[in-house]
């Protein structure tokens, strides 16, 4: 298996209860490698611009309202299959559907605020990674 990076977000909503120290330690834990790191809060534009693959999407002004709505941490984690395994941490979109043990069961709310972040594929990673960070940011 390869050693890929992927872009994770601790979002608005987890950030605000206080919970970030907690996701990150079971980063940490399940053995990923945080190689960069930083808490941003995006304007609309940059979240519009970091979601627009959905810009046709129903839910993409509140997606775009939520993401803007306060600071967010945003990692890019380095591990063997570090893009699946981090979405299996995650668990499912909606956290209603998510299993027990994975950070959306447990941090998020609902399908708006469902804590976290993870990029989908290779190519998006690749986009997602070079949104946010430079080369010189990743160590
Ligand atoms: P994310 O991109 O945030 O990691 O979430 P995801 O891959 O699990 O889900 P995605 O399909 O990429 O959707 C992005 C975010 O949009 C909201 N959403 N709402 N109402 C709906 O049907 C719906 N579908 C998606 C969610 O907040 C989701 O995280
Ligand atoms: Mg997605």
């Amino acid at each position: 298996m390869a050693v890929e990076r992927t872009l994770a977000i601790i979002k608005p909503d987890a950030v605000k209860m206080g919970v970030s120290g907690k996701i990150i330690q079971r980063i940490e834990d399940e053995g990923f490698k945080i190689v960069g790191m930083k808490k941003i809060w995006m304007s609309k534009e940059v979240a519009k611009g970091f979601y627009y693959v959905h810009k046709e999407k129903p839910f993409f002004e509140a997606l775009t309202d939520f993401m803007s709505s306060g600071p967010a941490i945003v990692m890019v984690l380095e591990k063997e299959n570090a893009i699946k395994d981090w979405r299996k941490l995650m668990g499912a979109t909606n956290p209603a559907d998510a299993e027990e043990g994975t950070l959306r069961k447990e941090f998020g709310r609902n399908i708006d605020n469902n804590a976290v972040h993870g990029s989908d594929a290779p190519e998006t990673a690749a986009f997602e990674i070079g949104y946010f960070f430079s080369q010189i940011e990743l160590v």
